[in-house]
This record gives C-alpha cells, structure tokens and sequence, in this order.
C-alpha cells in the first residue's frame, strides 16, 4: 500500500468520555483520577515507536553504546522510579501530615519532581531559536574526488546526517512562514569525524565581517521596550541598520523575495554562504561554495499565505517535514559544488571570494553535484534531539578547510561559544546527538556534565604512564592538517578591502533576473515591511537604497508608501541577469503535494474516491473536506474525513477540488449556518468553502470542479474560465489536469495585483 496513504487517514479521534467531571473530592478520600479512562493495573509492553522516528546515537565517546545510553533512549521500564532509581508507588500526591495536613520536606520524591521540572528550560539560542530537524543519509556520487580528499565523498560511501532547519529572529515558540532567513544546518557524522554544514537558504549574508553580527541581530530582534514585534523584520531598527549598513542591501532584497517565505523546509535551496577551500589528496587545492538543491524545486508561499498560516498554524513548517517523512514521502537534496581556481586574490570573475554578500552566478560556475541527501527518520524526542543539537562551521574533516572570509572568521569563535551557555559547560559533545560516530580520544577532561569515566593516569602527551597514548596521527592516517595557505603580508588594520564597497550591483543582478511577478512580490514586501515604519527618515533612506539599486523598484515603492521617489547616488552596473536565480518558469515534482477535495453527504463520492486513488498514485496526498468529521457514505465504500469545514483552510492545500454536486435540490455545499445567513452567499454554499476557494484561487491555487461542483467556485466568485481553473465531468479527468498545472507551482498568470 502506497504509503502517503497513512497520513491521508490521519484522523484525530476525539476523546470518548461521559461528560461527569471527577467526583467532588472527599476529606479523607482521594479524587479519582478520571471516572472515564482505566489505569491499567499490571505493567503492559508500550507501544513500539514508530518506524519513522529513531533515537539519537547512542554510542559514548569512546564508541561504544553503554547501558545507561540505552535506558535514556525512552521511557521503557514498566515501574515509575525516582531519579536514583527507586521504584515509587505514588506520584499524584504530596507527602502531607494527614489527608488536610501541610506537606512535609521530608518529600524527596516532590522535591526532586518539582526541582528537575524548574530546570527543565535552557536558554534558546540567541538566533536561529525556532527550529525543525530530521535524520538522514547522505550518499556521495565521488564527484568531489579530484578535488578533495573527504573520505565520506568518495563514490558511493553513505554516510548518517541530522538536519536542522530554522528561522532566525523569532523566539522558540514563534510562528514558522514568517518572513525571515532559514537556516539549513547539516551535520555529517562521517568515519573521520564530524563535519558540519551551516549554512542558510539564501546565498548571501547582511554584514561582510563578524564584529557587526550582535548589532545586525539587535536591530532585528524585538524592541527592546515592549518586547515587540517578534520574528518580524517589519519595523524600524531593522530597517535603519540595513539602510545605514549598505552591505546589507543584497541579503535584504533575498529577504523580501519569495524567498523569504518558503512554501516548506523540503522546498529550499541550502547554501554555504561562504568560500570554503578543498583540499585534494595530493595537496591541491580548490576554493568552492556549497549548494543544496531540493528535489521538489525552490517554492514559496505568498504572503497572505504566509499571514494566514502563522496564526491558523504557526508550526506550519514544523508539521510538514514531520508529516512528509512519517508519509514517506522523504525529502531530497543534491549537494553540489561551484568551483573557483584557488588563485592568490581570491576572486573570480572580478567578484570578491571573501566577500559574504556575493554570489557567483550559476551561469558563470555552474553547480555541480556531488551526492544526495534523504531524510528519512523523524527525531523521537524534540528536546534531545533537535533542541540539543549543537552544529559549528568549525567542525571540519580532512580535505576541507577553510577561506579568510572574516564573516567566517567570526563564526569560528562564536559557534563554541554560545554552547557553553546554551548546553551548560564544555561537554556538549558528549550529547547523545552531538557525538562522532568516529572513535573519539580526546584528553578533554571534567567539568559540567561529564559523561565520560576516562581511564588512566596521564591525560597529557607524550607520557610514559598510559603506554604513551594517544599518539598522533599524520597526513598519511587521517589527521587534520590545515592548508599551508600564505598569509597577506601586511599591517594590523581594522578596515574593510576596497572591493567589499560595491553594496549595489550584486542587488541590481538579483532584481534584473526575477521574472515580473517576483518583481511583484518584492514590491509588495517592500511596501509592507516599510509601511509598518514610523520613521520618516528610516523610510526616505530605504527608498534612497532602493533607488540605487533600480528606479522602477524604487518608484513603485515609493508610490505605496505615498513619497517621492529619489534619484540614484551610484551608477547602475551593467551586469547580466542569472535566470537561475528566478523560481518561476520550471516545471516541478509534484510528489507529496497535499490536495484537497472538498465533498458533503449525497455529493458524487464515486467521483471522490477515484480522485483519491488518482492522488495517491501519483504520490500526493489527498485530504477529504466535509461539513462534520467521520465518513461519508457507509459500507467498505465509505470515504474517511480528514478536514472538516472548521478546520480546513485554504493555506494547507497545494491544489483544491471541488466533487460533482448532489442530485438537484440536495444540499452538497450548504450547512445550517449558511443559511441561516441572511445575506449568506448563492446557492446556499457555506461560506468556509467560499473562503477556502476564494483564497486558493487568490493565491495561485490549480483548482477543479467536476460534475456540478463548479457551483461552489461560482459562489466564491472564481471565474470558471480563469487560467488555472479547470472544469470536468469526470473526477479523475479533472484531477488530471489539476496535477499538470501544479508542476508549475502557481498558476503564475493570475498574479496581476500586488498579493
Ligand atoms: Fe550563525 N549562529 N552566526 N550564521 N547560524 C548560530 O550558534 C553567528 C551566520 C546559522 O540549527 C548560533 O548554536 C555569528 C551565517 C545557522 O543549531 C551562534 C555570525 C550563517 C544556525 C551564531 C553568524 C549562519 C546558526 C546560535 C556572523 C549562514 C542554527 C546558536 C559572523 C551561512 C544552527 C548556535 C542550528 C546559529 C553565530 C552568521 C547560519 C550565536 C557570530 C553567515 C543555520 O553561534
């Protein structure tokens, strides 16, 4: 059986009970725990985990897994003990001096319960808070062999990854399609160590040098005052740092695009950011920059969408990767590389390698791919896995190595840094999931947390007490030697290269190569994010970067905000477009894609099953939306509710069909509360499936009618001879033709107004 069709079944199951609260409680008597649910009285097994979710590597630093690792992988055991484990027959009530009686110290158990819950929170990560991960696996092609000798990039080697994707602004709790940069942060657990990926889904960065990083931060967090807005650029200190920081120009306009607001972690390009330096095996050397691309292409929401979801469901994001992989339905990415001659200036094509803020076209290096990665496994606890998680650039393997991007630089001190307060000491790799799956030998010894019981006497080297180990190893077996690279010659300065000044045609690029509704989008979040600015001057300097980059931005921006438009301060550069960078114009998978197909009693479900079929073979899922829960029709032909008018919203559906319509005078789309409305929509169609189709069809949305359902899209004003909209007879037929369009992702043609 296909398996998308599991998440399709999903259905919540409401909580079967009574209706009685508990008893009132008696003196002397303690209050039932609930009249409804028994508590079975001998220990049952538990329920197996689910064949999606893994726990963390267990090994310890030494390599091997220990008891203790495997007792904290989950809650296994039958008895309740305490900490110390000790079995404990009771942990609903306190230890009191009789049923009414104060409660007594002497309670180590509450003691101990209320202690560990009061430490249960550690301090989210100062950026990057709000986060997803899976595990995975990496496959390498061997196309990198030539030009770096990374063992777990040799052809056909496969190695485990966890992947962390995140926002940056927002606190832990906030909402997921907030415009705002994602992380796409990659750990190899590789035979030669751990190497990590940390990198963002976009190119480019907002400073050039890392001592700006907590001023760029500051300026895009909250106010400090009130606290607000949260996970927002939208307001005025992000914007007058990045209108008094021109550097920043570029990483904004990628901010504004559709980039900043992505359909879904499986649909992002990842990027490096940086130039790194590979090293071959026989000491050559190449500079690259790493990309990732996504099998299921680069999408976006639209900012309505955007909005919508983060409040109807803030974990947007978070339950999409989480479903899709417990679908199996498991999202991919090839690894590829573009690659410069590691020439002494560091430049390629007159664009500056140091410099955070650029790219290289693809259509002046193209990307190569070097291997596949699979995430297939969801993490089986949050906290553990994905909260503990603990990625560092510096975190590299032999035959790769580093630039002198000071942007870089930073990072290299900031990463272990932040760990020791995040993670609470120096021993965060001793965390389940931090650990190398290669043999680790360290001579760090003590401090917080320590997990290890290291043996011998002489942690130092050489000595003569523990046999003379650890030895070192050489170039020769597998040690980490950093490339003799020379450095400038030079005086001590804090300046900037003249060629990180150019903040403009990098930009003018990336706008000259977005197709017209892009060009839109960007307008649009322009005008928004400064609209939101009580600042004159922050917006009047904001048009001024505006215009510097084009004109025409500038005065369509202008014009929302109601202010004259400025001339440029710069020239423009002549500089080429890179169609690679426009998301729109390709055709896509549409595997995993979530249609929904909107139905009621008495509507043609002959027509919705096959649809449903149709769905699932093509490898989407299908999502049933009816006016109740439970099924429709009866028998084995009964058709399972996913989504019901109350909890269906257009922002989760990727595409929209509306089944054949009931006999005449049925009632397939009305519900008591649409006619009850006086002033109620036509055709007696509930207003939620007038607003789930009027907002698909506002975003972009494919939609389908068959059989009489095209009365719903005309009670919601869709025009049933628009682009993108399709009417049928036949269910399967229509959907179709629904699935065609959606290769394209949007029905781009509608977007003729600023969404
Ligand atoms: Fe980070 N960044 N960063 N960053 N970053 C962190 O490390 C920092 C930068 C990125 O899922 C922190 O463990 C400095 C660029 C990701 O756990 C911290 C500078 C890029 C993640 C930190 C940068 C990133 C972080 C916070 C300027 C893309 C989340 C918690 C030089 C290439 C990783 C932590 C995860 C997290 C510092 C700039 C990506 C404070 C100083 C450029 C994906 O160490």
């Amino acid at each position: 059986p296909n398996p998308l069709k599991r998440a399709a079944d999903k259905v919540t199951e409401a909580v079967q009970g009574d209706g009685k609260g508990p008893e009132d409680g008696i003196p002397g008597k303690p209050a039932p725990q609930s009249p409804t649910l028994a508590e079975p009285t001998e220990p049952i097994e538990p329920l197996p985990p689910k064949p999606d979710q893994s726990g963390p590597d267990t090994m310890s630093p030494t390599g091997q897994a220990t008891g203790a690792a495997r007792a904290r992988m989950a809650q296994s055991g039958a008895y309740l003990t305490d900490a110390q484990g000790v079995r404990r027959y009771d942990t609903d009530h306190s230890l009191k001096a009789g049923p009414r009686g104060p409660v007594l110290l002497q309670d180590h158990h509450l003691r101990e319960k209320v202690m560990h819950f009061d430490h249960e929170r550690i301090p989210e990560r100062v950026v990057h808070a709000r986060g997803a991960a899976a595990h995975g696996v990496f496959t390498s092609y061997g196309t990198a062999s030539s030009v770096t000798k990374a063992a777990f990039l040799a052809p056909g080697v496969e190695t485990p990854v966890f992947v962390r994707f995140s926002t940056v602004l927002g606190s832990r709790g906030s909402a997921d399609t907030v415009r705002d940069t994602r992380g796409f942060a990659t750990k190899f657990y590789t035979e030669e160590g751990v190497f990590d990926l940390v990198g963002n889904n976009m190119p480019v960065f907002f400073i050039q040098d890392a001592i700006k990083f907590p001023d760029i931060i500051h300026a895009g967090k909250p106010h400090p005052d009130r606290e607000i807005p949260q996970a927002q650029s939208a307001h005025d200190t992000f914007w007058d740092f990045v209108t008094l920081h021109t550097e920043a120009t570029h990483h904004t306009l990628w901010n504004m695009s559709d980039r900043g607001i992505p359909r879904s972690y499986r649909m992002m390009e990842g990027f490096g950011v940086h130039t790194f330096r590979l090293v071959a095996e026989d000491g050559s050397t190449t500079l690259v920059k790493f990309h990732w691309k996504p099998k299921l292409g680069v999408h976006s929401l639209v900012w309505e969408e955007a909005q919508l979801a983060g409040g109807v469901d803030p974990d947007f994001h978070r339950r999409d990767l989480a479903d899709a992989i417990e679908a199996g339905a498991y999202p991919e990415w090839e690894l590829g590389i573009q690659t410069f001659p590691d020439t002494p200036d560091q430049m390629f094509e007159g664009i500056d390698l140091l410099d955070a803020t650029n790219i290289v076209p693809e259509e002046l290096a193209p990307v190569q791919p070097i291997g596949r990665l699979t995430l297939n496994r969801n993490p089986s606890n949050f906290f553990a896995e994905t909260e503990q998680v603990a990625f560092h650039v510096g975190h590299l393997v032999p035959g790769i190595d580093i630039t002198d991007d000071p942007l870089l630089a930073g990072r290299l001190f900031s990463y272990l840094d932040t760990q020791i307060t995040r993670l609470g000491g120096p021993n965060f790799a001793q965390i389940p999931i931090n650990r190398p799956h290669a043999p680790v030998n360290d001579m760090h010894r003590d401090g917080f947390h320590q997990d290890a019981v290291h043996r011998g006497v002489a942690p130092y080297r050489p000595n003569s007490l523990d046999g003379g180990c650890p030895f070192l190893a050489g170039a020769d077996n597998g040690a980490y030697i950093e490339t003799p690279v020379r450095v400038p010659e030079g005086t001590k300065v804090r300046e900037a290269p003249e060629s990180f000044s150019d903040h403009f045609s990098q930009p003018r690029r990336f706008w000259l190569s977005m197709s017209a509704v892009e060009q839109e989008h960007i307008v649009g979040a322009y005008t928004f994010e400064l609209g939101k600015c009580y600042e004159q001057a922050v917006k009047e300097r904001a048009l001024q970067v505006l215009a510097n980059i084009d004109p025409g931005l500038c005065a369509r921006v202008a014009e929302g905000l109601g202010l004259p438009a400025p001339e440029a301060t710069v020239p423009f550069a002549d500089v080429e477009p890179s169609p690679a960078l426009s998301q729109v114009g390709q055709v896509w998978p549409t595997e995993g894609r979530l249609v929904g197909i909107v139905t009621a009693d008495g509507g043609d479900l002959d027509g919705v099953r096959a649809v449903r079929e149709a769905v699932l073979g093509a490898d989407m899922v299908p999502l049933v939306v009816a006016p109740t829960g439970g099924t429709l029709g009866t028998g084995d032909d009964a058709v399972t509710v996913q989504r019901t008018f109350v909890t269906a919203r257009s922002i989760e559906f990727d595409a929209v069909l509306v089944a054949g319509a009931p006999a005449a005078g049925g009632d397939a789309y009305g519900s008591r509360d649409a006619k009850a409305l006086p002033s109620g929509p036509p055709a007696g169609t509930d207003p939620r499936v007038v607003q789930l189709l009027a907002e698909a069809y506002r975003h972009g949305k494919a939609i389908g009618a068959w059989a009489g359902g095209e009365a719903a899209l005309e009670a919601a004003g869709v025009p049933v001879d628009a682009p993108g909209v399709v009417v049928g007879d036949d269910g399967a037929a229509t959907l179709e033709r629904v699935r065609e369009l959606m290769g394209a992702h949007r029905v781009w043609e509608r977007f003729t107004t600023t969404v």
